[in-house]
């Protein structure tokens, strides 16, 4: 039976950079989700008899929310929904499965990174028919009926077998549960040259993939292990785990250290590869030479001819505006454009949609291209061992030759966590207040040469989105970005990045930090970072 339930608005169920992320608790506070998907199904039509797909990453509270959603799906009139087998679908699973099934959209159960656990983070997304989250106009129109929600509809059907895959129902509504890793494991399998990495394996290439004990270790594992030939073992914390292991699942040099501490070691594997707790970010580490995510995106701008899926060159390139403009080199180079959007991947579905870009990637440890619309992890690791297979070079010198080729973009990103949302808030104002005096500043030696506050008009839809973060450019082609975090959950994190471009091949070899050191100073001493916030070094350098 469908009840019709009374209810009152929360506040502040305004999805961020990716989608509604709050600790566990807020999640628990009864109606809560059913208001937050009330809210999601209000905003969207025409989806009556149609599919909707549903997959988390295995965190505290996954199931509990899958069943609520299911419930929901049913009384809003949906016809089918499939979920992932025990509630899992790593995030770019999901945007294939959509896709692929021509689903109407699907929601997807993740905090992405941040950690898990029952004082951890939860999170609700969701994306639309073409895979990928759904555009800025949708969630501004999800946000603004959470705040005049009165009732919502949810069958009293009893919960779901997740754990069995096959058809059952809810209502009217088919509850089809599906084998979580098929339909993404075909997709990789017509990308690469499967034969060729298994090549590389067997003639004794290594590697260790660190799946973070979130959503990506069943996946990596039927794919790198069982598929293409790596020896068992190849893939370590494989298993979802609700609280990660207690761990943050963000792969980077802090969050996987253990592994980047290997790949520096005399044990090294060739390759070292991890992925975050929806699968959707990943790192890129070869021995002895981490890749930065920024450079990643070039490199496989450059090389993504060699995987059979995109042998026939890609059309475009797009990076988020704090993204290094390493790519923006490649692109020259291959006489496409590279696009800059605003910081989260709902800005690449249009480029991607209209077949403009063709390869995407973050600084923050995303790539991904047009085979789905989420950034993808294991697609980049895969893409790496591509690449690796044909040319058969250390990951090294890979990156050295794309280096002598392209130059170098010193690259690094500095987060201050948890600062007082009043004084981040307030250094931000400062910051946009002083755009129009900064230029022609000296600092340090350097020459401001103009300041803005990035605005993207999406090319495709006339879209306009402002306030992306606070630019400052100098004369030797130096950049700083500020920007606030959207993914947060407790106060407000502070993000800095910092580049400087060095065409010299003999001052390739410098630590970022290094290299970036007079950057760095500048950086904080700007906008006042340690009177504002207290902070004398940031909590996580990238
Ligand atoms: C961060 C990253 C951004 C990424 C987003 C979602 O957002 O900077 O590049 O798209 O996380 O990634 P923010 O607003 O905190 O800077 V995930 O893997 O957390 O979905
Ligand atoms: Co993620």
């Amino acid at each position: 039976m469908i009840r019709v339930v009374a209810t009152t608005p929360f506040d502040g169920q305004k999805p961020g950079t990716s989608g509604l992320r709050k600790k566990v608790q807020v999640f628990q506070q009864p109606h809560y989700v059913e208001n937050f998907i009330q809210s999601v199904f209000d905003s969207l039509q025409d989806f009556e008899g149609e599919t909707l797909v549903i997959g988390g990453d295995g965190r505290y509270y996954n199931r509990e929310a899958i069943q609520t959603v299911i419930r929901m799906a049913a009384a809003a009139g949906f016809g089918r929904v499939m979920v992932g087998r025990g509630g899992i679908l790593s995030t770019p699973a999901a945007s294939c499965v959509i896709r692929k099934h021509e689903a109407f959209g699907g929601i997807i159960l993740s905090a992405s990174h941040n950690p898990g656990g029952e004082h951890g983070d939860f999170g609700i997304k969701y994306n639309i028919g073409n895979g990928g989250p759904a555009p800025e106009h949708v969630t501004e129109a999800i946000f603004a009926r959470s705040r005049e929600i009165r009732e919502y509809r949810i069958s009293d059907a009893p919960d779901v077998d997740l754990d069995t895959p096959g058809l059952t129902r809810v209502e009217d509504m088919v509850v089809d549960v599906i084998d979580p890793v098929e339909d993404y494991a075909e997709l990789m399998g017509a990308l690469f040259d499967f034969d060729a990495i298994r090549d590389l394996f067997s003639s004794g290439f290594t590697m260790r993939f660190d799946a973070m004990s979130a959503v990506t270790g069943p996946y990596a594992r039927a794919i790198i292990e069982e598929t293409l030939g790596a020896a068992p073992g190849t893939v370590v914390h494989g298993e979802p785990l609700p609280d990660f292991g207690g761990h943050h699942p963000d792969p980077n040099l802090v969050h996987a250290k253990d592994l980047a501490d290997l790949l520096m070691s005399d044990q090294a594997p060739d390759l070292g590869a991890a992925s975050d707790g929806d699968g959707d970010r990943n790192m890129i580490i070869g021995r002895g030479r981490f890749v930065t995510p920024s450079d990643s995106l070039a490199i496989i701008a450059a090389n993504a001819h060699l995987a059979p899926g995109y042998k026939d060159g890609i059309k475009g390139i797009a990076r988020s505006m704090p993204t290094s403009g390493a790519a923006d080199r490649v692109a020259e180079k291959l006489g496409i454009t590279c696009y800059e959007t605003p910081t989260g991947w709902k800005f690449f579905g249009n480029l991607l949609d209209a077949g403009l870009a063709t390869v995407c990637g973050e600084e923050s440890f995303g790539t991904g291209s047009n085979h789905v619309r989420e950034k993808d992890g294991l697609w980049a690791v895969l893409m790496w061992l591509n690449i690796l297979a044909v040319r058969r070079q250390s990951v090294a010198d890979i990156v050295a030759e794309h280096w002598a080729t392209y130059g170098r973009n010193y690259y690094t990103r500095h987060d201050y966590e948890e600062v007082d949302s009043a004084a981040a808030d307030a250094l931000m104002v400062d910051l946009r207040r002083r755009l129009d005096v900064l230029p022609g500043t000296v600092v340090n030696g350097l020459t401001i040469e103009r300041a803005d506050d990035f605005a993207y008009d999406d090319p495709v839809d006339g879209s306009v989105t402002t306030r992306q973060g606070v630019r400052v450019f100098f004369d030797d082609g130096s950049r700083i970005v500020y920007r606030l975090s959207g993914t947060g959950t407790a106060g407000a994190t502070l993000r800095v990045y910092l580049e400087h471009f060095e065409p010299d091949p003999a001052r390739h070899d410098l630590d970022p930090q290094d290299a970036l050191a007079g950057l760095i100073e500048i950086a904080r001493t700007l906008p006042d970072i340690e009177g504002r916030t207290g902070r004398r070094a940031p909590d996580v350098i990238t």
